[in-house]
């Protein structure tokens, strides 16, 4: 193996710039001559707006220019995804609201001035004219008639209603079950809370008619085509868009945002740089939320526990516009993966969407996959409790069985490689399972209650085959592309379409390159985030980047390889059908002849006496990889919660994680990504919770003062370790990892935590107050 090549946990090559502070985020960007903007918000979540008097703030000190939605003479801010091809409800969005408001932090306004103090006391001196109206914020009860409507083009504040699977085949083995398990389920809305706000700086250069955005993104050519094609009309070639370091985004920085559209429209007006950054609150109010459905939920299993059919309904909360791909998450990223690593042969589930008066939702870490896998798992685990089956055995009975793979699952998708026994088995012994009824009764002994929960979970991730994204409504394929260009001192550039914004792909990939090449790390650049210079790609969702963005660059050394086995066979007078290379070294089958790839690769720029109508100088290669399918990571997770029944408080006592990400490129860092999903997952079951006033439709957890986020402190040591089931379709064998904590923690938490309480179900979060209520009545009961 190439010395930090693929498998080396080696630490990542960009720490050293973020951890001494010398990172360059969109906000550390200084334009000549910048201006900056301030955006004024609706403090209503629901009303008329009957005008917007600017007059006065164009006169204030330092005012450049002031806008309202009178003025916005561009394009909407457009929809990226229409499930199925449509139809589905997608009003307009013009970067500023025209006519009505419809969320608490809806764009009204936005000043430019030449410092952000003056922009924001002369936004104190706009008018705005509002006559409010009822809101409507209950993702339960927005599609009721009696409803407050939000669009006029959508009737009954529907999006789309929604359905995958066979429903007479469903129905007719509910018909037949023995036992039917039911759940309602509120999976709670979250905010992402990355840390670094979102910013954009908008610049145009008259002389040549281009635009630049800087901007917080996590696919910043999917932000060019959006931004430049559907909202300024103008060709791609004329905007340039850049994403330099970016701090975290768990999908909030996916969407393209009207604030985007807003500094880059501007900028030609005013004739100078525009910038605007996000204070934490505008973070909280505009930042695309996540998840938010209400759910009912079945499951029927015969005499023998096995599973006959499964059946889902979900309302889906997409808030008050359609965000870039709102519906994705909430359909064929939740629908398709309820079968989770079960063979259920009949399965049917129905999602209505709807608009509220709420922020607009998006992706956010594991987008529907998480919630899939807590309806499973908690039908599941529950299943098992009410037949008397253990958890373990009715998992065992259900799994997808080793030798049925590439398994055809009744919703749609076909998983690649998985064996189910094998995490679960290595979860159970490395969690002790076998010795939770002595530190219960210890717990029990100490006054607490102690709460064992399982969640087996798959996830489809490395989104996605292009004809799959193409025939579920999305308006792109979903290749990934990379380029390798060499200097001739043997130093690689390497171009990659994804956008790391934390997950530490400057190493990773560096890590593939080096392998493949054998050319120390040292030597390879990683560059991403700025269409001027990298080719179209994708960018980073959907655990995608490794499998899909690092395939391509696999398969790119492969070609550069078979290019540079010229060069070689050239030099040493061969012919390149005897040429092998391995570790960095090219030798001819038979001899000892041999020379290193940085001799070849200097080869390739002076060819003084190349056969120049037999090979082209030069080495480098480009390639665009379409994933033939999904890769479908798994992993077994056993929690253990401690649970104090006088205060309500819930501990994660231990928390054991077995996952199958094919192959590892940095066990390290896919390490770090675990620990990050984790985390986040248990944000969700036991601490986060975004909540809207139902009456005002205000958001009452917009600080971190009523928004609680996990910490450090709040966890023991996680227990993580791997099996290793290759994907048998990409070159690396690798599949996703960055979400897959978050998919799997919160149905383990909830299993622990309704196990310690002794209780059917309690909604997430568990929060002190809930848990202590719910203890209280169960203790009642009893
Ligand atoms: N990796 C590996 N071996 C594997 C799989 C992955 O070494 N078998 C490495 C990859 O090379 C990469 C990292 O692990 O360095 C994550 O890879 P991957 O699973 O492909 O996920 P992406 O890089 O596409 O990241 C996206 C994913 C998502 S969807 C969210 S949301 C997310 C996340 O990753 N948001 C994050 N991780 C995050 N981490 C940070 N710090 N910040 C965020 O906002």
């Amino acid at each position: 193996m190439t010395e930090n090549g693929i498998g080396a946990a080696i630490t990542r090559k960009e720490d050293f710039r973020f951890l001494t502070g010398q990172g360059t985020y969109t906000d550390d960007i200084i334009r000549p001559g910048q201006t900056y903007a301030y955006i004024l918000r609706s403090e209503h979540a629901h009303a008329v707006l009957k005008g917007v008097d600017t007059a006065a703030a164009k006169g204030a000190p330092g005012v450049l220019a002031v806008y309202s939605g009178d003025d916005w003479d561009a394009g909407g801010i457009p929809c990226g995804f229409v499930v199925d091809g449509g139809p589905q409800n997608t009003p307009n969005r013009p970067a500023l609201a025209q006519g009505k408001v419809r969320y608490v932090g809806d764009l009204v306004a936005m000043v430019i001035a030449e410092t952000i103090a003056e922009a924001k006391s002369a936004a104190e001196m706009i008018n705005v004219d509002y006559d409010p109206l009822p809101a409507c914020v209950d993702t339960a009860t927005a599609h009721d008639p009696s409803a407050p409507q939000l669009h006029e083009d959508a009737p009954g504040n529907l999006v789309k209603d929604w359905q995958i699977g066979d429903k007479d085949a469903t129905d007719a083995a509910f018909a037949n079950a023995h036992h039917v398990t039911k759940l309602s389920i509120i999976n709670n809305r979250k905010i992402p809370n990355a840390i670094e706000p979102r910013c954009s700086i908008g610049e145009y250069e008259a002389g040549t008619g281009r635009y630049t955005l800087y901007t917080t993104s996590q696919n910043p050519h999917v932000t060019r085509l959006l931004l430049a094609a559907f909202v300024l009309g103008i060709p791609e070639s004329k905007l340039r868009v850049v994403s330099p370091d970016v701090g975290g985004g768990f999908g909030s920085k996916i969407p393209h945002y009207p604030e985007e559209a807003l500094v880059t429209w501007a900028a030609k007006k005013v004739g100078r740089p525009v910038r605007w950054t996000a204070e934490r609150n505008e973070s909280f109010l505009t930042d695309t939320h996540g998840r938010d459905h209400v759910t009912e939920a079945e499951l029927a299993l015969d005499a023998d526990g096995k599973f006959l059919a499964m059946r889902v309904a979900t309302i889906a909360n997409l808030g008050a516009y359609l965000s870039t791909f709102g519906m994705l998450s909430s359909t064929y990223l939740y629908g398709t993966l309820l079968s989770g690593q079960y063979a259920i042969p009949a399965i049917h589930c129905t999602v209505t969407g709807v608009f509220t008066n709420t922020a607009p939702i998006d992706a956010e870490r594991g987008a529907g996959r998480p919630e899939a896998t807590f309806v499973v798992e908690r039908l599941v685990e529950n299943a098992a409790r009410e037949t008397g089956i253990s958890p373990v055995d009715l998992r065992r009975r259900n799994f997808v069985p080793v030798d049925a793979f590439p398994y055809q699952s009744a919703v749609v998708l076909q998983y690649d490689s998985g064996d189910y026994e094998k995490t679960l088995d290595a979860a159970l012994k490395a969690a002790d399972y076998d010795g939770f009824d002595g530190r219960r009764a210890e717990s029990k002994a100490r006054g607490k209650l102690r709460g064992l929960g399982l969640s087996s979970f798959i996830e489809a991730c490395g989104l996605a085959p292009s004809n799959v994204a193409g025939a579920i409504g999305a308006g792109i394929g979903l290749y990934e592309s990379a380029e390798i260009r060499f200097a001739p001192t043997g130093t690689v550039a390497v171009y990659t379409g994804s956008q790391s914004h934390g997950q530490g792909h400057e190493t990773t990939f560096a890590q593939i390159v080096a392998d493949k090449l054998g050319i120390p790390i040292e030597r390879i650049e990683v560059i991403h985030g700025d269409t001027d210079r990298v080719q179209w790609g994708h960018g980073t969702y959907g655990s995608r980047s490794l499998s899909v963005g690092g395939s391509a660059i696999a398969l790119a050394c492969d070609k550069a390889i078979e290019k540079a086995k010229k060069v070689a066979a050239h030099l040493m007078e061969a012919s390149a059908d005897d040429i092998a290379f391995a570790d960095g070294t090219f030798t001819v089958a038979g001899t000892d002849k041999s020379t290193a790839i940085g001799d070849v690769i200097m080869a390739a720029f002076v060819p003084h006496n190349f056969p120049l109508d037999e090979m082209e100088p030069g080495l480098d290669q480009r390639t665009f990889y379409d994933p033939k399918n999904f890769t479908f990571p798994f992993g077994c997770h056993v929690c253990e919660v401690e649970v104090d029944a006088e205060t309500g408080t819930v501990e994660i006592v231990k928390y054991t994680a077995v996952d199958d990400f094919g192959k590892l490129i940095n066990p390290m860092i896919v390490e770090g990504q675990i620990h990050g999903g984790l985390v986040h997952g248990a944000g969700q079951a036991l601490y986060e919770a975004c909540v809207y006033d139902p009456e005002s439709g205000q958001l009452l957890t917009g600080s971190y003062m009523d928004y609680t986020m996990p910490r450090a402190d709040n966890f023991p040591n996680f227990d993580i370790s791997f099996t290793e089931t290759p994907c048998p379709h990409n070159p690396l064998g690798a599949k996703g990892c960055g979400e897959a904590g978050a998919i799997s923690a919160p149905a383990a938490i909830m299993n622990a935590v309704t196990d310690a309480l002794g209780v059917s179900h309690m909604d997430m979060p568990a929060t002190p107050l809930r848990v202590w209520q719910v203890a209280q009545s169960a203790a009642a009961a009893e």
